[in-house]
């Protein structure tokens, strides 16, 4: 039964959409939309790489776009049918009633179904942006005046800087100028990953169209948003929220790799899988560390003092379990 709702969606969505990029897309046709990025010309959405996006479209494109055509019609119509039929010539002695119940009933009657069905979509789409699967990693991405900084929590990476990569760069590499960065966002592909979203100075705001997100890094406060990424590849965003004169310098940039790459890529950059361990290759160095401080500090504290007291065997427990970890 569900698959069978999401097949009749899927054809009304695929029909909806067709006829939309008729009427307005037309430019579009001439290229293929680009992935990840604006495509020049086009009308239209971002073709979406999640789950929260392709709902996104739906809503916007089978839902409310029709609606909004539906209306600018009918309003036109009525215009043009009240310009002809009721002109000073056409209709020299016009009618001197002001209220017509059924009338009055009707407008008020249709709108508010009207707003009732646009609303039962749009509540399912905010529930959808809300129930976050289990991520299978968090990143942190904070707002600075003009740039971005990453931090990954669970994989030991500290944070990193994100610039925009200058225009003889982009040139050079190939890449769009303003929307390259120095340093991508890499994430897992296939994955839900959980974006924490901060301001350092001023607001800020993360959004990556093809993603369907857009969180406000507001300083003092953590927003959260979050996405699944369908398939590999390079995918734009910019600072959505006006910060300064640099506003349009700070973009985004989410390279979405397979999970060896992302690997790969931790490990060059320093850190470990997703999990909490070091990476075996790389062992000795991180567990170093965490083994002498948990060991060394609670141990000390309670050693000297309640030694005697039955809490001993309660301390030694905790100092153990991290270094074993
Ligand atoms: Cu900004």
């Amino acid at each position: 039964m569900k698959s069978r709702v999401q097949g009749i969606r899927a054809r009304f969505a695929a029909a909806a959409v067709t006829a939309m990029t008729v009427v307005w897309g037309l430019p579009a046709l001439a290229a293929a939309n680009l992935v990840g990025q604006p495509t020049p010309g086009a009308i239209g959405l971002q073709p979406g790489v999640t789950p929260l996006k392709h709902d996104a479209t739906f809503f916007h494109d089978a839902i409310l776009l029709p609606i909004i055509t539906a209306i600018v019609l009918f309003v036109l119509g009525l215009l043009v049918w009240v310009m002809i039929r009721y002109n000073k010539k056409a209709n020299p002695t016009p009618a001197k009633w002001s209220h017509n119940t059924v009338v009055e009933v009707i407008w008020t009657i249709v709108p508010i179904l009207i707003l009732t069905v646009i609303s039962v979509f749009s509540f399912r789409l905010l529930y959808a942006y809300h129930d976050m699967p289990k991520p299978y990693m968090t990143v942190k991405a904070t707002g600075y005046q003009w740039y971005w900084g990453y931090e990954y929590p669970d994989n030991g990476i500290g944070e990193f800087v994100s610039n925009v990569l200058p225009e003889d760069k982009a040139a050079a590499q190939k890449v769009p100028y303003l929307l390259a960065a120095t340093e991508p966002l890499v994430v897992p592909v296939g994955k839900p990953v959980r974006v924490l979203v901060t301001g350092a100075d001023v607001i800020h705001a993360f959004a990556v169209p093809a993603f369907g997100v857009i969180a406000d890094a507001v300083p003092g406060r953590v927003n959260e948003t979050w996405f699944t990424i369908e398939k590999p590849g390079v995918y734009y965003g910019n600072c959505r929220e006006l910060c300064g004169t640099q506003h349009a310098y700070m973009p985004i940039e989410v390279r979405a790799v397979s999970q060896a790459d992302f690997d790969a890529w931790t490990a060059s950059k320093g850190g470990y899988k997703v999990g909490g361990a070091p990476a075996p290759a790389v062992a000795a160095a991180p567990a170093a560390t965490p083994a002498v401080i948990p060991a060394s500090a609670p141990a000390a504290t309670p050693a000297a003092a309640p030694a005697a007291a039955p809490a001993s065997s309660a301390t030694s427990a905790p100092a153990a379990a991290p270094a074993s970890n």
